[in-house]
């Protein structure tokens, strides 16, 4: 049984060969991949920002095309030897470009963080200030943690969600907070999209927030990427001036990031911000895998994954719900939810959450949940999202199946022959859902 969303996803004899021959070349590095091989066939992975790529893009990444130094851009390299190079990252943009509805694109930053550095670099001095969420509501590091450049060397205000439990809608972003918080400050860029956030962004309403105070809107859509290009997601164009991703999550490419604009002044200055501003050689290989990636993301088959991935969040989120955990902000309009493990138990952390599910073979990350009064490392919250069990082809009703299976673990505490069971169960259903 495969997904039956997409292109050779049921079987790859090329991944069985390549195993086959580094096993041989190297054998202590080969068993490493072996058992990396086995652990990703036999667990089931919840985590939202991770996927299965497909075969095409997995094996991009191992060709000729890691070979090559390509600094500079099409037509413009600071290398020779770089015709197929040239060709290669014009296809890629071209591609980006058709997916995104957009002028430019950049495929070149190594990361999505990489990505937002350089439109740091490319639109702030240090010292600025922009506006973004909070890394503990569902922002990210790169949109101003005290930790990260963002937040060392230009100056983030965050604006809230709503707090109030009374709220239509609690836990959703507060518009007009967002509002006030840009009049008072008059950020000089102004961030949306995020890493931990189960509802619709309206980029509309960013728009007409970002011109009261003359702000740049810069839109980061690395989790909801896959929708957005599937169109079951509204998209960030025209309303925002700059649009960073990463290519792996929901978009199931290779890791990686890209940014884009309909603006050729923006877009001279991302250019000039990612090569020579923050980067060297761009990864071709990768490059290579993100043209193919994104050739997948435009076949009709793609929207179907994406209608698919945001089903079964649904039915994840609602099956949780009936036993007892609280989903925030009460439910998802996404591929992710955030759920509050309080309300099921009063003791239960994130951290043993996930340290007891990956005994059982269900691979998740704690995450705070909004005003957890618990520290990062430690959480009151899980984040699940669905792209990688949907692209294994499972469906509503193995949602049902898969919060049956959380429950009965957390609710044993990590009760060592619960998870013995839970995982032989878990086995035998990524059995019928092979890998890629
Ligand atoms: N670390 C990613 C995530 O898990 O959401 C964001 O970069």
């Amino acid at each position: 049984m495969g997904s039956g969303y997409d292109i050779g996803m049921s079987h790859d004899p090329i991944a069985e060969s390549v195993l086959a021959f580094l096993r041989e070349q190297d054998p202590e590095a080969g068993a490493i991949l072996a058992a990396e091989t086995e652990r990703q066939a036999t667990t089931l992975e919840l985590i939202a920002s991770e996927n299965h790529a497909s075969p095409a893009v997995m094996h991009a990444m191992g060709t000729c095309f890691t070979n090559k130094y390509a600094e500079g851009y099409p037509g413009a390299r600071y290398y020779g030897g770089c015709v197929h190079h040239d060709e290669l990252e014009t296809l890629a943009q071209e591609r980006a470009k058709r997916l995104f509805g957009c002028e430019f694109a950049n495929v070149q930053p190594h990361s999505g963080a990489q990505a937002n550095a350089a439109v740091f670099l490319a639109m702030l001095k240090p010292g600025d200030t922009f506006a973004s969420l909070e890394l503990s509501d569902g922002g990210h590091l790169s949109h101003g943690l005290k930790v990260n450049m963002s937040g060392k060397w230009f100056n983030p205000v965050h604006y809230p969600l709503h707090y109030d439990k009374g709220h239509e809608r609690f836990e959703q972003i507060d518009y007009d907070a967002v509002e006030e918080v840009c009049r008072e400050h008059k950020p000089k860029m102004l961030m949306c999209g995020y890493s931990a956030y189960p509802r619709v962004i309206d980029f509309a309403r960013f728009r007409e927030i970002a011109d009261t105070c003359g702000a740049l809107l810069m839109a980061d859509i690395a989790h909801i990427a896959g929708l957005v290009a599937a169109g079951v997601h509204p998209a960030p164009f025209p309303h925002c001036d700059i649009v960073t991703t990463t290519t792996h999550k929901t978009l199931r490419g290779p890791r990686g990031g890209l940014i884009m604009t309909n603006d050729a002044d923006l877009a001279k200055k991302i250019n000039r911000a990612v090569f020579p501003g923050m980067q060297g050689g761009p990864l071709m290989h990768v490059i290579f895998a993100k043209a193919i990636a994104f050739g997948e993301a435009l076949k009709p088959e793609f929207k179907a994954y994406q209608e698919q991935v945001v089903r079964n969040a649904k039915a994840l989120a609602s099956a949780l719900a009936g036993r007892g955990y609280r989903i925030t902000s009460g439910g998802t309009d996404n591929h992710v939810m955030l759920v509050d493990l309080q309300p099921r138990d009063a003791g239960l952390t994130g951290a043993d959450a996930e340290q007891w599910l990956e005994q059982a073979g269900i691979i998740t990350n704690k995450n705070g949940v909004p005003q957890d009064p618990r520290p990062p490392r430690v959480t009151s919250g899980l984040r699940l999202g669905t792209p990688a069990l949907t692209t294994r082809g499972l469906g509503e009703g193995e949602m049902v199946l898969v919060a049956e299976l959380i429950d009965r673990v957390l609710g044993s505490k990590g009760d060592e022959g619960i998870c013995t069971q839970a995982r032989e169960e878990v086995t035998q259903l990524c059995g019928r859902f092979p890998m890629p």
